[in-house]
């Protein structure tokens, strides 16, 4: 049976502020300072077992072997002669942000009833740039079945970003839905990371509908805010729409053809007015998982959308409402929003039966538990700013994902080498 699988990215022993992100401002924010992975992961682990016990099908994506020598071979240098920002970026532990690494297209959108994920090349960012292999690695890993179709990255200079830049809308998961591809036009304050060649490219890839796939520009007002994805600013859930009142260039034409594609559509736009754009994007209100329960759609906030008054008090009014969103539910994800990523950063959303999925990559309490004693023995509980070119650290950290990969059962999985 197809249901919503979200997968969350673990993140990795190397989480670090090392403020790498231009235009992301919680991460340029936060640079330099010490970071906790092993509380991170911890958080990220809490928050997986909140969504089972709200009885959601829950999986994983791995940390990557950090430092990435090899992108670091392909620049001709070593870890231990590499500049100090070539060993930050060799260090990051982004991958944990699994919205970024790939674009998923349910069975019931594509015309060949496979689900189809594109990876994402994530040019933009250097730092982000080298994920792509390992990540392809794993999708092919984790989605072998013949249910799945896994793509490799849009060609530079196109860049591509993944789910964080893609809605999907349907009656229920197991529908036909309506796909929304996302994009930036270059020439604001911050770069532009998702250009629309890409989200033109995965819907032919994917062999979507085109009558029933849009591409929405993103705004101008929102990226310089702050909003370097469009999931800073909205996200979909089956029939509802949760979106900023300045999210999108033209919304009277997206909100149009969504009431013509899906008449049954619930748009819940947050205006200026009550929530501004720089308080969504400080809170992460719309950074959020809006998910199917059995109490109805609930949104899984972070716990800085309660701290927020605008924000919560907008919350608290639409529940009153009785508005589409039944339930808000908050989680500290602490250690992730200091780098610019919330909840729905955290996870990989893709709808299918998970019998068809290579079960290392979901999980239940048991295996939780199973990885957060790794965690708790492996992980470094601090990294000081100028650590990150620090050998022993490095060996630290590798061993320490030696570790989770045999916990997992997956040592061998393949690492695709592009270089
Ligand atoms: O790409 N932060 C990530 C955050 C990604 C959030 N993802 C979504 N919105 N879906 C990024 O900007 C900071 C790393 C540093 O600066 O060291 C970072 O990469």
């Amino acid at each position: 049976m197809l249901t919503e699988i979200n997968f969350d990215g673990i993140v990795g022993p190397s989480h670090n502020y090392a403020g790498l992100s231009a235009g992301n401002l919680a991460a340029t924010a936060h640079a330099g300072l010490v970071s906790h992975p092993r509380a991170a992961a911890l958080q990220g682990l809490d928050k997986m077992r909140a969504n089972l016990a709200a009885g959601l099908v829950q999986g994983i994506l791995l940390p990557h072997r950090r430092p990435n020598h090899r992108w670091l071979g392909a620049l001709s240098t070593t870890f231990d002669d590499a500049s100090p920002l070539l060993q930050a970026q060799a260090m990051s532990a982004s991958a944990m942000w699994a919205a970024n690494a790939a674009t998923v297209s349910p069975a019931p959108d594509t015309a060949d009833r496979r689900c189809h994920l594109s990876v994402a090349n994530l040019m933009t960012m250097p730092h982000r740039s080298h994920e792509w292999p390992e990540t392809l690695a794993q999708l092919r890993t984790a989605f072998s079945n013949d249910a799945f179709a896994v793509h490799g990255p849009v060609p530079p200079p196109f860049g591509d970003e993944g789910a964080a830049n893609h809605m999907r809308l349907a009656r229920s998961h197991d529908a036909p839905g309506i796909e929304v591809f996302v994009y930036t036009l270059p020439g604001g304050r911050f770069p532009a990371r998702q250009h629309p060649q890409s989200g033109e490219a995965i819907a032919r890839a994917h062999r979507l509908d085109p009558g029933r796939t849009l591409f929405v520009q993103q705004s101008d007002e929102a990226v310089a805010a702050g909003a370097f994805h469009n999931d800073v600013v909205a996200v979909a859930n089956e029939r509802v729409l949760f979106a900023h009142e300045q999210a999108f260039v033209d919304k009277a034409r997206f909100y149009a053809d969504l009431y013509r594609l899906l008449p049954e559509v619930e748009i819940v736009e947050v205006p200026a007015s009550e929530v501004s754009l720089d308080d969504a994007i400080a809170s992460y209100l719309f950074n959020a998982q809006l998910v199917t329960t059995a109490a109805g759609p609930t949104l899984i906030v972070p716990a800085e959308a309660r701290a927020n008054d605008a924000v919560w008090g907008w919350l608290e009014r639409h529940r009153a409402g009785n508005g589409p969103i039944r339930r808000v539910e908050t989680v500290d994800v602490s250690q992730s929003m200091a780098n610019g990523g919330g909840p729905a950063c955290l996870r990989l959303r893709v709808v299918a039966d998970p019998a068809t999925v290579d079960s290392r990559f979901l999980v239940d309490d048991g295996k939780l538990d199973a990885i957060g004693e790794v965690v708790q023995r492996w992980w470094p509980a601090a990294i000081e700013p100028n650590a990150l070119g620090d050998p022993a650290l490095a060996r630290d950290i590798a061993i320490a994902h030696d570790r989770l990969l045999e916990a997992l059962d997956l040592s061998g999985y393949l690492t695709i080498n592009q270089y």
